[in-house]
């Protein structure tokens, strides 16, 4: 593949619409280890991961006397689940969804349709009371998840009463809350066919008026569930939701310009059957390509205003299942709350295509649509190059290699550094070392596995393949061959030589966990730095004040936590930034572990 980009032609701005995960039962929230995975979510840099789409949050409200004028909601359990997601700087994708006091079996009964406006009114007083009034503007709320397979008991009609007793009650506190739905399972299913005669020439069940949407949502996956590893065919999503598109264009054109999502876009049906490609670099590239797609195809080709793309795996489990991370000890969340956690590619994919700037480039010698090789090519300002090529085919078992020739001209700044980071079956991939050992059953981890969780655990970060280095740029052009392994994702970034060094580190924090291996744990957390010449975070550890600090992080660190493992954990913490050109920045405040 040989390719030219135009540093100098922007041809439009590049939305970072794939930033979002989800799981079920909100419950979760409210464990330790998926407010875990939150800290290591939230650790993504430039909110990598920014919205979470969780079921049945509304199973966190306990309340009685709903059908009257005052009812009495205790909100603490939500306060805690939403709590959890914000000290990491997630946003919650709110599904309405739940039934809080059991009061509510039939939106066709207009009391209960009356109580559900007013609950939902007070659910968004609530938030913005508590989150204030632009974050809760910043959140997207939904409906109920998939009404047309069965999460739904209702009728059809119950159905859209309910969408606009949320629509309403959401309207009543500030009409820039963003609400849509239906996030059906089934391709152009009734219930999503139902909702779009209603917005488009039905009338709102309580004021008669046009009803209020801010977005469709649909999930469409590449395969069924099946305890099989069935090949996902990612074009047939793309193509069911061209279809999707199309049929709204010719049958509902006054909702032509609503945005468009998919907030379930996985691979396969099933987060919870066994696939080990999910703990491989096949599941990051697959993610890679498919948002290149959508981009591609739905937004180029179409014009759809395409607003997010949502992989609906932020749940908790073993390398096979649809997580972010690998989840190692018992199953027993509540009971036993030791547990190990390993970041898997998927989670990786999602810091590089962070690094992604807001404006594409033109590329001539683009593969088409749907191929296997492709490119994401953007910068940002005249700070940043950065280019992401990936290598990735609807097919498990397939391997390979293509050389990439890229030539990079019109670059804006000689004086750049260049870094490559790759994830392939060799980089950022602690599957491999796992696989490579006499394993045990996930429940039971050993002390003498302690070794093999560190080896994991210095993997499983982004890694460069090469550089930083001083860039070739010659009169503004610089070339660069490498190959890419399939699957294999690579970001290339050319970065200026800011004036000057990494600021401080903030907001420094830590928390204890409890491993498996008998080691002692401690996440420590930081705001991000915010400079996109970032190397590495250094995290400095000494035993107490008077010692010098020595710097503990193996790996480097794009993120902004770090699991400290040891035999001992207690000491004085510091972090600091080092940019590409090796300049740091000044130590955070130190914070004292006892
Ligand atoms: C197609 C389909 C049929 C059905 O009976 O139930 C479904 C349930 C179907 C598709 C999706 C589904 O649930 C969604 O998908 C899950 C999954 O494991 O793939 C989860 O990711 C989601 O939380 C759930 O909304």
């Amino acid at each position: 593949m040989d390719l030219t980009i135009d540093t100098a032609r922007p041809v439009a701005p590049l939305e970072h619409f794939w930033q979002s995960t989800g799981f079920t039962p909100a419950a979760l929230l409210l464990d330790d280890d998926m407010q875990q995975q939150l800290e290591y979510l939230g650790s993504v840099p430039f909110g990598g991961v920014t919205h979470v789409r969780i079921h049945y949050l509304l199973e966190l409200v306990r309340g009685s006397n709903l059908y009257d004028e005052h009812p009495d909601i205790d909100w603490s359990l939500l306060d805690e689940g939403l709590d959890a997601l914000q000290r990491e700087g997630l946003k919650p994708f709110f599904e309405l969804m739940g039934n809080p006091g059991g009061y509510f079996d039939n939106f066709e009964d207009d009391q209960q349709a009356q109580a559900w406006r007013r609950f939902v009114r007070m659910l968004a007083q609530h938030c913005i009371d508590r989150y204030g009034r632009e974050e809760v503007r910043s959140w997207y709320f939904e409906t109920w998840n998939e009404p047309d397979v069965g999460w739904w008991k209702q009728s059809n009609r119950a159905f859209l009463i309910y969408y606009d007793a949320c629509a309403n009650g959401l309207r009543d506190v500030d009409d820039q809350i963003r609400f849509g739905g239906p996030g059906t399972a089934r391709h152009m299913s009734e219930q999503m066919l139902g909702l779009l005669r209603h917005l488009d020439s039905g009338t709102d069940y309580f004021t008669g008026g046009k009803p209020k949407v801010d977005f469709i949502s649909v999930h469409e996956k590449g395969a069924e569930s099946s305890p099989e590893d069935l090949n996902p065919d990612m074009r047939g999503v793309v193509e069911r939701e061209a279809a999707l598109i199309e049929h709204i264009r010719k049958m509902h054109p006054s909702l032509a310009d609503v945005p468009i999502m998919n907030n379930e876009c996985d691979p396969q049906v099933g987060w919870s059957a066994t696939h080990s490609w999910r703990g491989q670099p096949y599941y990051a590239g697959l993610v890679a390509r498919t948002l290149n797609d959508h981009q591609r195809r739905l937004t180029d080709d179409l014009g759809a205003r395409y607003v997010l793309l949502g992989n609906d795996n932020g749940f908790l489990g073993f390398w096979g299942q649809r997580t972010h991370l690998a989840r190692f000890g018992s199953d027993n969340h509540r009971r036993y709350r030791r547990f190990e956690q390993v970041k898997k590619p998927v989670h990786n994919v999602m810091t590089m295509l962070t690094l992604l700037g807001d404006q594409r480039l033109s590329v001539s010698g683009e593969p088409a649509v749907y191929a296997d090789l492709g490119i994401i090519a953007t910068r940002r300002g005249d700070e940043q190059v950065a280019v992401l090529v990936y290598h990735s085919r609807d097919q498990i078992m397939s391997s390979g290699s293509e050389p990439v020739r890229l030539s990079i001209e019109n670059v804006p700044f000689d004086d750049a550094s260049i870094v490559h980071y790759r994830i392939d079956e060799q980089h950022a991939n602690p599957y491999r070392l796992w696989t490579g050992v006499q394993r045990p059953f996930p429940h039971h981890v050993t002390p003498e596995q302690a070794e093999l969780f560190s080896r994991m655990r210095r993997e499983q970060e982004l890694a460069s393949l090469d550089g930083p280095r001083p860039a070739q740029v010659q009169n503004g052009r610089l070339e660069l061959s490498f190959d890419l392994p399939l699957p294999g994702v690579s970001l290339i970034l050319l970065t200026r030589k800011p004036s000057t060094a990494p600021g401080p580190v903030k907001g420094l924090r830590s928390r204890r966990y409890h491993g498996c291996t008998g080691q002692s744990q401690l996440m420590l957390r930081w705001q991000d730095e915010g400079s996109r010449a970032l190397h590495t975070y250094e995290v400095m550890w000494s035993p107490d004040q008077t010692q010098p600090p020595q710097r503990i992080n193996e790996p480097d660190l794009l993120c902004t936590a770090f699991l400290h493992v040891a035999g001992d954990v207690r000491g004085v913490y510091r972090v600091r930034a080092v940019d590409q050109w090796g300049r740091a920045g000044e130590m955070s405040a130190p914070i004292e572990v006892a």
